[in-house]
């Protein structure tokens, strides 16, 4: 890479130093990563960076793995503004509320008997009266089926919640739910970390020190994790930049995390809809930015769901590696918020296709991404024939 290729001569200098320290292979610091949103910061400049660092990390390589969701309710105790759910536990008649009994659930996971399907990721509202033993126990029989399935389930706040209900300390909790076939976790309800927007946008979910301790936790016990981070609402920069950091910080002392996601905040049916949403520029900017910042993070995912099949596949050069999967029924949380894509699923041709389309190599995953199949060079025509 030529750094006079990307660095405009009228750029300020601490572009230059950014510059360097990428291709050095060194991290940014905090003021740094700040300067990157100045949009003295070019498109064309962060996309480079980021660019270098995914070729660098993972070459053309793009990861997706087969998997399902289940969401057991929408019914929350918590009131997070920007959540189409939130209101539902106090205005249930309002809206479409559901409660899957254990016999659904289960019934959901049998329907993918005959598939090649690797993962379920389990996630939703934080419903008062599912509590710590209920869940331990349906993963024990979900392994029960099958029991070969990674079992990727509960954000911190639903295991904040489900910790306090049942009087455990997190680390007595996690180890149940590890105990009865849990293997990772998601990397929702982080949002943002800086407590004066996290208090304006969810002030009634776990706080961020306790977000950082479940996951802390959970990586001690040898429990692999994901992190998110919610952009594009009223936070600022050096927001955005502290939550990446002290996300980073951790990473440094646990190894845990797998995966970082940014999510772009969507405007529909929440007590945040007079925000308007940002571009997919931002977007852009947003996962080149990620991708720089967050040195210790092996991968960078852009939710497809969230955010749509095409700008998916415009991140594959702003340092995006992984678009997850092949989702099947995805949380209902971004399409009754209003995302691109309102019934999710992508056959595992059409992600092939879609990653190929951009020029990258598509390649199918475990949950903890050793490489299971290499799908550059399959036919489908010729695996149908
Ligand atoms: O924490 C809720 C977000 C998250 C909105 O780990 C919204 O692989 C945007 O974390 N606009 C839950 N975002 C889902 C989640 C997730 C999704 C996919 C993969 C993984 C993974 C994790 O959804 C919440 C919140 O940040 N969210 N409402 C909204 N209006
Ligand atoms: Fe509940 Fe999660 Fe929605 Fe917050 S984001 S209201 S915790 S479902």
């Amino acid at each position: 890479m030529n750094l006079d290729l990307i660095l405009q001569s009228d750029m300020p200098q601490i572009y230059h130093r950014i510059a360097e320290k990428v291709f050095n292979g060194e991290r940014i610091s905090e003021e740094e990563g700040i300067a990157l949103f100045d949009k003295a910061a070019s498109l064309n400049y962060l996309g480079s960076l980021a660019n270098y660092i995914r070729e660098k990390k993972h070459g053309d390589n793009t990861y997706f793995n087969k998997n399902f969701h289940i969401e057991p309710t929408n019914i929350c105790v918590f009131d997070c503004k920007f959540c189409a759910y939130s209101k539902l536990i106090r205005q249930k008649t309002d809206y479409d509320a559901w409660e899957m009994s254990e016999e659904e659930i289960i019934e959901k996971v049998r329907s993918y008997d005959n598939s090649d399907i690797t993962e379920v990721h389990i996630v939703g509202g934080v419903h008062p009266k599912m509590g710590l033993h209920y869940f331990a126990n349906l993963i024990k029989k979900v392994k029960e089926i099958r029991p070969e399935l990674h079992v990727k389930a509960f954000t911190a706040v639903e295991l904040e919640y489900m910790c306090r209900k049942a009087k455990v300390s997190y680390r007595e909790g996690l180890q149940i739910l590890k105990d009865h076939g849990q293997n990772s976790l998601p990397g929702g309800g982080a949002e943002i970390f800086a407590e004066d927007i996290r208090a304006e946008i969810c002030n009634d979910k776990c706080s961020s020190e306790q977000w950082l301790e479940i996951h802390q936790t959970a990586h001690e016990i040898g429990m692999p994790s994901n992190a998110t981070m919610l952009y594009g609402h009223i936070e600022e920069p050096k927001h955005l930049v502290d939550h990446m950091n002290r996300l980073r910080n951790l990473q440094d002392k646990t190894g845990g995390f797998n995966t970082f996601i940014p999510l772009k905040f969507r405007n529909g049916n929440n007590q945040m809809s007079h925000i308007e949403e940002v571009s997919v520029l931002e977007d852009l900017r947003m996962y080149a930015i990620a991708r720089i910042y967050m040195d210790n993070f092996p991968h960078l995912k852009a939710y497809w769901p969230m955010i749509g099949r095409q700008t998916a596949q415009l991140t594959l050069n702003y340092g995006v590696d992984d678009i997850d999967g092949t989702i099947d029924d995805s949380t209902k949380i971004y399409s009754m918020a209003g995302a691109e894509e309102q019934s999710p699923t992508l056959t595992t041709e059409e992600l092939v296709a879609l990653i190929k389309d951009v020029g990258r190599k598509p390649i199918e995953r475990d949950s903890v991404y050793n490489v299971l199949k290499d799908y550059s060079e399959v036919n489908f025509d010729a695996v149908e024939a």
